[in-house]
């Protein structure tokens, strides 16, 4: 089920002085923003020039709410790795071999992630200290 590692995420406190960082000191490009209100970020893209589809990305998320999952982030830990995102092809099928294995999914259900792809998360404390985003592309 597993394809390949989607992005990394970092947590930034603004967005536009984040992508121009990443640009000017590791010469990444911006390829996608978007703000995504159900998860309270605005969010941006970034990869290597040249990169074809399916590249690794890094994305930078910053708090679009105060009470968004990025800014309780920000609050306790400052900028920083945020989490790692795996690429799936099927995350239904996925989510339920986790939860076999014991991993607790965060949602009950997918939701919406970056550009229209389905999302869920593996709860850091079952994940050794990592939050790893599952996540399945839209076709
Ligand atoms: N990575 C690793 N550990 C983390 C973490 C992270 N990103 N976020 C929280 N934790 C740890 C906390 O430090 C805490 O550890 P301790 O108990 O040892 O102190 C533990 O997990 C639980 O913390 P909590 O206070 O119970 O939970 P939070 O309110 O911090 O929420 C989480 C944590 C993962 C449930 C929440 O961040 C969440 O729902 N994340 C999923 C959604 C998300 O991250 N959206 C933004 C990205 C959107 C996108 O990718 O599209």
């Amino acid at each position: 089920l597993l394809s390949g590692v989607d992005h990394v995420g970092i947590a930034v406190a603004d967005l536009d002085t984040a992508i121009d960082f990443q640009r000017d000191t590791f010469g990444l490009e911006l390829t996608h923003r978007e703000e995504n209100e159900d998860q309270g970020v605005r969010e941006a893209m970034l990869a290597a020039p040249g990169d074809s589809t399916g590249a690794t990305r890094i994305q930078l998320l910053a708090p679009l709410r105060a009470d968004s999952a990025i800014a309780k982030f920000l609050d306790r830990n400052g900028p920083g790795l945020q989490q790692l995102a795996l690429r799936v092809t099927d995350v239904d099928a996925a989510c339920a071999a986790l939860r076999d294995r014991g991993m607790r999914l965060l949602y009950d259900a997918p939701r919406r992630g970056t550009a229209d792809s389905r999302i869920n998360f593996v709860h850091p404390k079952d994940a050794g200290g990592v939050l790893v985003e599952l996540v399945q592309p839209a076709q």
